[in-house]
């Protein structure tokens, strides 16, 4: 039998001996190099493997191990679990919301073949696997204001498909095969020093710089649109929290996490205590603006909260101090 039923008394836990030995796909995301500096400090930097289909800028191929991995090449995939003795492995390959709709066959290949070549090879070699989920797998007739674990999710993108795709399927291998499959829903991610790809909430990333830059932004969603977002850091420590969950701790394996929700407007506003000459426009990108209107407003993570003790530590004020200090504000 290539997935046996028992896989999961094997995998739930590791003995603090032996570190887990780690790979991350699509590694050089927004979220991939903060993710592997993070394990790097917990697990050690040569058990935590980096992947991408793109070259590594030098400060990221000198920080540990980075391999070629294209997760269309399930051979490859294959070899490189085994031959690096791989047992956890950080599923972050995809193509995000609005460069998802401007390319659907290679958001289809890439959000689903690739997911479908990543779950047999965790279940054939009884890996722990982490897929992120998103606020883009609800839909518009999903609870909006708080959305909760358990609800409709009828997304209207290709990426939001996907995404509940690999939520339902990432648990049926669970419960068919044992594969220990655990998944967060991020918010909107906030980071500093890495730029997200092609997404709906990518100006919240952007506005920061061109503030401190210039003074001013012009903003792609309209100046009432609310939508959750925590700062990278309570994601990439509540990505690597679920993954330590002792496994009788899971009520679920998919869950929501949240931290803060804002609108442009909110978040200008906010800016304006570090920059108080600050300005900001509006140009709305018609495409972006109906995904996020088909998106939650806030997420009720209180599974997350009870069952692994999950809790955030930036808040709005929080994270626009932390994001004007990198940028090397002018705080006056
Ligand atoms: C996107 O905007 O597509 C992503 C997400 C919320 O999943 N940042």
């Amino acid at each position: 039998d290539r997935f046996p039923q028992d896989a999961k008394l094997h995998s739930t836990s590791f003995s603090e001996a032996e570190p887990p030995r780690v790979l991350i796909t699509g590694g050089l995301g927004q979220l991939g190099v903060g993710l592997a500096s993070l394990l790097r400090k917990r697990f050690g930097k040569d058990n935590v493997i980096l992947s991408d289909i793109k070259k590594p800028p030098a400060h990221v191929f000198h920080s540990g191990p980075f391999v070629y991995a294209d997760i269309l090449d399930d051979k490859k995939l294959h070899e490189i679990v085994v031959n690096h003795r791989i047992s956890w492995l950080f599923h972050y390959s995809a193509l995000l919301s609005a460069v998802g709709e401007a390319n659907v066959a290679l958001a289809r290949d890439v959000n689903i073949t690739g997911l479908h070549n990543i779950l047999d090879v965790a279940a054939e070699h009884n890996v722990r696997l982490f897929v992120p989920s998103t606020i883009g797998a609800f839909g518009p007739t999903s609870p909006q204001n708080p959305a909760p674990d358990l609800c409709i999710q009828r997304p209207r993108t290709i990426y939001g498909v996907s995404k509940v795709h690999a939520e339902l399927m990432g648990e049926y291998y669970y419960y068919r095969y044992g594969l220990d499959f655990r998944c967060l829903r991020y918010p909107g991610i906030i980071s500093a020093d890495s730029q997200p790809g092609g997404g709906t909430t990518d100006y919240a990333v952007q506005i920061f710089q061109a503030a401190v830059k210039n003074g001013t932004f012009e903003c792609n969603l309209e100046a009432n649109t609310r939508l959750p977002m925590m700062y990278i850091n309570d994601c990439l420590r509540a990505t690597l929290e679920v993954m330590e969950a002792p496994a009788e701790r899971l009520s679920m394996r998919t869950y929501n996490i949240s931290a803060m929700s804002f609108t442009p407007e909110e978040l200008a506003q906010a800016l304006r205590k570090h920059v108080p000459d600050f300005q900001i426009t509006y140009c709305v990108d018609p495409l972006r603006q109906a995904i996020a209107e088909s998106w939650p407003m806030s997420l009720d993570d209180s599974n997350a909260r009870k069952d692994w003790g999950w809790n955030h530590d930036f808040d709005l004020p929080e994270l626009v101090a932390t994001m004007i200090n990198f940028h090397g504000a002018r705080t006056r």
